[in-house]
């Protein structure tokens, strides 16, 4: 039993009314992702049981294969942020361009930048997905949103979370203070706070990265790694391995007992190199929550949250999680020439 019976847009309404100009715009804003959030969860709930499995035919943007889930999740979410005259424009993962907000509804003061179903590929197999959001204040000023309202550095996220679709369905996020979680009581169909002030151990014990990829990897990842695998003298132990290769799943088990997760640039071409995880859609809003929650978070050799987006779908490096092991990291970085600095920004490249 949680110990107290708080649901998220009470805790949200509590958290804005700090803010004495607040208008109750992004309560409202993360109001309406709730409940999409409620549909798609039903929807990976029932599973085998729908229609819902397998590919739409149609790759995206970035080449990746668009599942009927993938689809499913993209208009879902759509539909529950569109007439709710908080923002002025949405991007998706999804979207080859900018998701404007129809002529006949309001335009409002916030961006949504969406990753509306992550992990899709492991959905046949049952494993946990999610969905992550992000959100900004527009610059421009009125009318719909642009290009730069949407192209930014995620220091400047005034919120960001995820569902996570699991076990249970939980929402994490952070409006920059603190971390908290809910799960949703499938009795009450309510996410009910039962994870106050969430923070990230230390240090901690498991590693996570996709080992597969290592012939690509630079050689400060290479040797830590190796340094990874030798005998820890605060344990006795070597740090375990866990990757799911659902960046929801990864991340959260992180956020919970510590640990470092990496998906470094792929240096297979050295004049080429590419990275995986998208800035707006996963890298920025999960550094955000990581250093909200006492982690740090960093992309080559920077902070992540000061990576500048360039074009909508950039892919970047990242590597994020307990600070005293994203520290060792960065020794490594140090030691052995980080050559992630010229991965930094790789564009939408495949
Ligand atoms: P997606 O957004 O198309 O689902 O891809 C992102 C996923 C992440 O969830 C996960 O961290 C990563 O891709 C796994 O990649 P890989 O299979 O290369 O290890
Ligand atoms: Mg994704």
């Amino acid at each position: 039993m949680p110990k107290s019976m708080r649901t998220v847009q009470r805790h949200i309404l509590e958290e804005e009314r700090i803010h004495e100009q607040a208008t109750g715009d992004l309560t409202g804003l993360l109001w309406d992702l709730t409940i999409a959030a409620k549909v798609i969860s039903q929807q990976v709930n029932r599973g085998g049981l729908a229609d819902i499995f397998g590919d739409t035919g149609e790759a995206n943007v970035t080449g990746d294969l668009v599942r009927r889930l993938d689809r499913i999740a993209q208009d879902t979410i759509y539909r529950a942020m569109d007439h709710g005259g908080h923002l002025c424009v949405m991007v998706s993962e999804e979207s080859p361009d900018l998701i404007p907000i129809p002529k006949k509804y309001p335009k409002g003061k916030y961006v949504l930048l969406y990753d509306p179903l992550d992990g899709s590929s492991n959905i046949e197999a049952n494993v946990s997905i999610g969905t992550i959001f992000s959100v900004h204040r527009r610059i421009s000023a009125s009318g719909d949103g642009t290009l730069e309202d949407c192209l930014r550095k995620g220091s400047e996220q005034v919120a960001a979370g995820y569902f996570l679709y699991g076990s249970s369905t939980m929402i994490v996020y952070t409006t920059g203070q603190g971390v908290f979680g809910f799960t949703l009581d499938p009795g009450i169909g309510e996410f009910v706070l039962t994870h106050e002030w969430m923070t990230t151990p230390a240090k901690g014990k498991y590693y996570s990265i996709n080992e597969g990829n290592a012939e690509g990897w630079d050689e400060p990842t290479r040797k830590y790694v190796e340094y990874l695998k030798q005998k820890d003298p605060a344990t006795g132990r070597p740090y375990s391995l866990r990757y799911i290769g659902s960046l929801v799943a990864d991340f959260h088990r992180t956020l919970l007992y510590g640990g470092i997760f990496l998906y470094p640039a792929d240096f297979s071409n050295p004049q080429k190199p590419k990275s995986k995880l998208r800035l707006l859609y996963e890298v920025a809003p999960m550094s955000f929550i990581m250093e909200q929650a006492g982690g740090a978070a960093i992309s080559g050799t920077q902070r992540a949250l000061d990576v500048q987006a360039a074009t909508l779908h950039d892919k970047v490096p990242i590597i994020l999680g307990s600070k005293q092991d994203v520290e060792t990291y960065q020794k490594f970085c140090a030691q052995y020439g980080s050559g992630a600095k010229s991965a930094v920004l790789t564009g939408a490249s495949k």
